[in-house]
């Protein structure tokens, strides 16, 4: 879709791949205005700030699965380019959809709520939403435009000024590491910097107050590792505040046991471009603003601060994984031997070959990357190594774009580049859980996302594979779209249950042949461990032992992959569901995979029944997979004592009001801890599921969590946003606003087929 238009800002977003507007010279998402004064040796062109953005004027474009949103200044182009539902719900403005009859069955109950979540269908058959939480993100891409003197349009900065002080704690002004955090070094240096960077004054009593708080925590010399790193990219601090992160790494034989190709995919992906712009002790010139933020954000001035001496300071509200003997040995050698052994050669063949990496990175993702994180950086080795204007540069601005996202509160930066085949393969298991999908009313719905699907399946294996330390991914699929391209065993899984269950459906078209299911199949048996576990994109390829050397400080379980209950259960349900259709295919691979991934799934029961999730919070979202893998090889409460004890343990969990409620405190501390507000309705769906899956016997408190989740359901259809959902490395929470939708009405949906449509008393 072609849109374009004098003052439609951030417009005409790239066809998804091919090198189609090196040349264009079109306008992209956060391409300079043309009357933009060019930066000067002054500094960076400060935005406009004002109060709020005319929210009439937002639209989101889907692009097959690519999210970027355009600001019209224009009121010809507005009047063009009308706001749809989807924009107004997740700008959160009224929809105006109609209140439905009131649901009195569960399955009602599920026909009001995809009655309203077909609306935020999107042309590409796929759902979207925003996909916060974190707020170490915006800060890194904020910091590399700036260095990278890439102008932030100032609806852009409004919006992002809007979201931060949206996020900023009521209590102390200050920010955390996520959105329900407390607030740390690493949130308040970073956002405070972030708000200034986009034009907020020094004076604005927010930022008083969010400075005192900095100052209260020992100030940004206190903070982790990335902070120091980011404000040493910045010319705020200086380049002795950071610890080595040698590209050298890199050039290790690939049999060393702490080889980088043997981390967890985000670590090694972020550690590559860091540890080439840490290499060139790369920052950006002394402008005024610098100048200034050298002043605000140490509680001493920058002319006294001894860099080198706070390598190693931080505030104990940061300190989630302090730093072990052996990495601050490590780091030791590096800053006061290891310098008189690297030879500027030495160090030329590591940022060479650091860079090779970073351009098969960008080439095999077209310069989507693999995250928020290693996307900006990777932008900033672009600027340093191929200069403003190349095409590397200018792709990876435009990519950029894909990262942010417009709600309600502003403008935030999401944690990947959406969530688009794995809410949309929920979605599709969902209707068919409820026995809806043959009906008419949601065919078209349910076709457009099995289209979607059908074209963000990966279909080849990345380019020089071996050489860039990538995982096999030929018919896979990622958890956001087929450009990122990176594949993750439990969403290959929930995809490929969508589609294997859809298609074969009278009505739905049969999209994939089975070859490309026996390319999923083939590749999904590539990712267990000898444990019998499946970790995330890759099989595990070191020792847990490297969690030593982890140096991120803010993050635990951050350096390998692991063995994850709801990856391996994804993956055993999915195998199950296939050997149905077709039994012939690798059955004996199958067959001897299944079998130790069970016995993996009960070594991971925790004695009291309940499994840790490391991806939902917490308990309650990794049992309900826990079970659903049980049930899908025939272990019911009946049957297993495994099953028996997952039940007692979710059913010594339900609250007086028949919900279900944890916190994320129950991932920092890996024990089960309530949320202070009280029943949640997605746990309390994960939890019903779970029950309904274990095919327990008592039905009152399903009924009682069920009538919980239909009692939150709004008059329309709709499920209101409650506490966060998802997390990441223990630490840090992350919002999945679809799941408000999708589990409930899976909930709903499997108890009205099992035990039929009558209504809850
Ligand atoms: C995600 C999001 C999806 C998630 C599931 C598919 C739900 C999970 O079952 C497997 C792991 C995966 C793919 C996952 C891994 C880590 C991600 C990518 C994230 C939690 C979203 C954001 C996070 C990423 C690491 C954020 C950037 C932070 C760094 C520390 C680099």
């Amino acid at each position: 879709m072609a849109r374009s238009g004098g003052s439609v800002k951030g417009t005409e977003p790239a066809t998804s791949t091919g090198n189609s507007y090196a040349n264009s010279g079109e306008k992209r998402p956060l391409e300079p205005e043309s009357d933009d004064p060019a930066p000067n040796s002054t500094g960076y062109k400060k935005p406009r700030l004002q109060e709020r953005t005319d929210y009439t004027r937002w639209r989101m474009l889907d692009e097959k699965g690519r999210h970027t949103w355009h600001y019209l200044d224009d009121d010809e182009d507005a009047k063009e380019w009308p706001q749809t539902t989807a924009d107004k719900y997740f700008l959160g403005l009224p929809t105006d959809l109609p209140d439905l009859p009131p649901a009195k069955t569960p399955l009602d109950a599920v026909k009001n709520g995809l009655g309203f979540f077909q609306h935020l269908q999107l042309p590409p058959g796929n759902w979207a939403c925003e996909y916060g939480g974190p707020m170490f993100l915006l800060p890194g891409l904020v910091i590399t435009w700036v260095v990278t003197e890439t102008p932030i349009p100032d609806h852009i900065a409004t919006e992002i000024k809007n979201y931060l002080f949206a996020r900023a704690n009521p209590d102390d002004g200050g920010w955390g590491l996520h959105i329900e955090g407390e607030s740390t070094v690493f949130g308040t240096a970073m956002n405070y910097t972030v708000l200034r960077l986009v034009g907020v004054s020094e004076e604005d009593p927010r930022m008083i107050k969010a400075r005192g708080t900095l100052h209260k925590m020992g100030g940004a010399q206190n903070g982790p590792h990335w902070t120091k790193f980011w404000l040493s990219v910045l010319g705020v601090c200086q380049w002795d505040i950071v610890n080595p992160v040698p590209p050298e790494f890199w050039l290790l034989p690939d049999w060393v046991p702490f080889a980088p190709w043997r981390w967890w995919i985000h670590m090694r992906m972020v550690f590559l471009p860091m540890s080439f712009v840490w290499s060139k002790r790369w920052s950006y010139k002394p402008t005024p603003l610098i100048l200034q933020l050298r002043e605000e954000l140490f509680h001493e001035s920058y002319s006294t601060v001894d860099w080198g001496a706070h390598r190693n300071s931080i505030y104990e509200k940061d300190n989630y994984h302090p730093k072990t003997w052996l990495l601050k040995l490590a780091n030791w050698f590096l800053v006061n031997i290891y310098p008189y052994f690297r030879t500027e050669s030495l160090a030329k063949s590591a940022e060479d070959w650091v860079f090779k990496l970073i351009q098969m990175e960008d080439k095999n993702t077209d310069f989507a990357n693999l995250g928020p994180v290693n996307g900006p950086m990777n932008l900033l080795c672009c600027y340093i190594r191929e200069g403003p204007n190349s095409y590397s540069v200018r792709r990876h601005r435009e990519r950029m774009a894909d990262f942010l996202w417009v709600k309600d509160e502003g403008m935030l930066m999401n944690g990947t580049n959406g969530v688009q085949s794995w809410d949309t393969a929920f979605l599709i298991q969902t209707v068919m859980d409820a026995g809806l999908a043959e009906d008419p009313k949601w065919r078209p719905m349910l076709t457009r996302a099995l289209e979607f699907l059908d074209d963000q399946q990966i279909r080849e294996n990345v380019d020089d594979q071996a050489l860039c330390y990538r995982q096999q991914r030929k018919g896979a699929w990622a958890f956001s779209t087929r450009d990122q391209g990176y594949a993750v065993s439990d969403c290959i899984s929930e995809a490929l249950k969508a589609v294997l269950l859809l298609q074969r459906l009278p009505g739905y078209p049969k999209l994939l042949d089975d070859q490309r299911i026996f390319d999923a199949i083939d590749t999904l048996l590539t990712y267990q461990n000898k444990s019998g576990g499946c970790a995330s994109y890759e099989p595990t390829r070191g020792s847990e032992r490297l969690e030593m050397l982890n140096a991120a400080e803010v993050f635990g379980r951050i350096m390998i992959e692991y063995d994850y209950p709801e990856c391996t259960t994804a993956v055993v349900t999915a195998l199950s569901l296939f050997t149905k259709y077709y039994p012939d295919y690798r059955a004996a691979d199958i067959k001897s995979f299944k079998g130790r991934a069970i016995e993996y799934i009960r070594n991971a029961q925790f004695p009291d029944g309940s499994w840790y999730g490391s991806w939902g919070i917490c308990f309650t979202y990794a049992s309900m997979f826990a079970l659903e893998s049980l049930a899908s090889i025939g272990e019911t409460y009946e049957n297993s004592a495994d099953v028996r004890q997952g039940c007692d343990f979710l059913i010594s969990k339900q609250r007086v009001d028949g919900g279900w409620s944890e916190s994320y405190r129950s991932c920092e501390r890996s024990i089960y801890t309530e949320h202070p507000t009280g029943s949640q309705v997605v746990m309390t769906a994960w939890a019903c599921i779970a029950l309904l899956e274990a095919n327990y016997p008592d039905r009152t408190p399903i009924e009682k969590g069920l009538k919980l989740i239909m009692s939150r359901q709004q008059p329309n259809g709709e499920w209101l946003q409650e506490a966060i959902e998802g997390v990441f490395n223990k630490s840090c929470m992350i919002s999945y606003p679809n799941y408000k939708f999708i589990f409930p009405m899976k909930a709903l949906g499997i108890f009205a087929k099992r035990y039929g449509d009558t209504a809850l008393v």
